[in-house]
């Protein structure tokens, strides 16, 4: 088979975290047709192979383009007074009770036009491109009625046709109860269920159903109503689970082979057990633990010990986690949930990309999809260990260079 030269592309001298393990020898990656296509440690390499390749540079740290699983990178306005009302003592569920929190981002993206909204969400897309994200799972959930869930969804689909990167859709219709469903929260429930969902599936504009299964947001049964909707359309599900209490959400998740279950703060062992018995990813949000400045950690030992993959991802969003800065979410996830930087970095690359259903992103294989960060630190541990914007040298998209320096 000829190939078209200009699309072969070659790294020297490498470090490389294949998005499970650092290899032990500075390695040779050749990338073609915006695949991965060869890997050799020094020595392995015949300088044949690298016949009419690019040479796009030397040294460094390379690792898979990171993926962050869990966002809500989509919204209008912004929450600085509720962060102030949080500093002196008023709770993230007592705001919410008050009909702030979610709901005043519901406002808000309500009046903003579709336009507004790529302009409002483009300048945080570009902040976490810059930190070396390639593949990023966007959440609605601030619309809450038909015609504004699909709108903020159209706009994350817009989002990934403006910049190189991968958007993952996520309809999050249960994540609040909107002001004209009160007092009828499984009013609200049947609107998800029969038309939401079956609107947002016919046209194509989900890739997955989420739901917020919590006192202060809806209840499990009423989560499962929504799971088994989600699954008569063929979309996958994940749950925002065991947040500020523990409700069984995540056993929930599981028995409907759902693709992870995100925050898990208050998950118990029962529910650890029903992950790992279902291949459910454990989503871990240090941002939105730090910025709620929780006490109540998630069980990191429990979820080792029954080897369920934990991810790692950015939760931004205005209320818990205005954080659109991943290298800072993996120092966090290392800081306050005591992940070790290797496994921090595994959750932001192969497990965050399992969260998604896509197990082919976040690896560095033969055959792997062209993804890739290259870094300029000596170790992948660096990139948890110091909080330092701009260390991204190249960023490799589907096998192009986007961003280069
Ligand atoms: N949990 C979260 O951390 C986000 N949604 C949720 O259910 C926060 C959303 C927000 O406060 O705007
Ligand atoms: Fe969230």
């Amino acid at each position: 088979m000829s190939l078209s030269p200009q699309l072969r592309r070659l790294w020297r001298d490498v470090t490389l975290f294949d998005g499970l393990c650092v290899r032990p020898a500075p390695m040779t990656v050749l990338v073609e047709d915006g695949r991965v296509v060869g890997l050799w440690s020094q020595g392995e390499f015949d300088e044949h192979q690298a016949e009419a390749a690019i040479e796009c540079g030397r040294g460094g740290v390379m690792t898979p383009g990171l993926v962050d699983c869990h966002s809500h990178l989509v919204y209008a306005g912004n929450r600085a007074g509720e962060f102030e009302q949080r500093l002196e003592g008023v709770s993230y569920a007592e705001i919410a009770r008050a009909g702030g929190g979610i709901l005043s981002t519901v406002r808000a993206t309500r009046a903003a036009s579709e336009e507004q909204l790529v302009e409002a969400s483009l300048p945080r897309l570009d902040a976490l491109l810059a930190d070396g994200v390639t593949t990023l799972e966007i959440k609605s959930g601030y619309g809450l009625s038909v015609a504004d869930e699909l709108k903020m969804l159209r706009v994350a689909r817009r989002l990934g046709q403006l910049r190189p990167v991968r958007v993952l859709t996520t309809l999050l219709g249960a994540h609040a109860l909107p002001p004209e469903f009160a007092g009828d929260s499984d009013g609200y429930i049947a609107l998800v269920c029969n038309e939401m969902i079956p609107a947002a599936a016919a046209e194509g504009l989900a890739d997955a159903v989420d739901v917020f299964c919590e006192h202060i947001a809806f209840s499990p049964a009423q989560c499962e109503r929504v799971f088994q909707a989600a699954q008569r359309h063929g979309l996958a599900l994940k749950a925002h689970a065991e947040q500020l209490s523990n409700q069984g959400a995540s056993a929930l998740a599981a028995r409907y082979q759902g693709l992870s279950a995100d925050h898990i703060e208050f998950l118990d062992e029962a529910g650890v057990q029903a992950m790992a018995a279902a291949g459910t990813v454990a989503v871990l949000l240090p941002g939105a633990f730090h910025c709620l400045r929780e006490t109540q950690l998630p069980p990191i030992e429990l979820l080792r010990r029954h080897k369920v993959p934990m991810a790692v991802a950015s939760d931004a969003n205005p209320g818990t986690s205005p954080i659109c800065f991943p290298t800072l979410v993996l120092n966090l996830a290392c800081t306050l949930f005591r992940l070790t930087p290797r496994e921090a970095l595994s959750g932001m690359t192969a497990h965050g990309a399992r969260a998604l259903g896509r197990p082919d992103l976040g690896r560095i294989e033969v055959g792997s999809p062209a993804d890739l960060c290259l870094w300029d630190i000596q170790q992948p541990a660096e990139l948890a260990y110091a909080v330092q914007p701009g260390r991204l040298r190249q960023r490799i998209f589907k096998g192009d260079l986007t961003h280069a320096c």
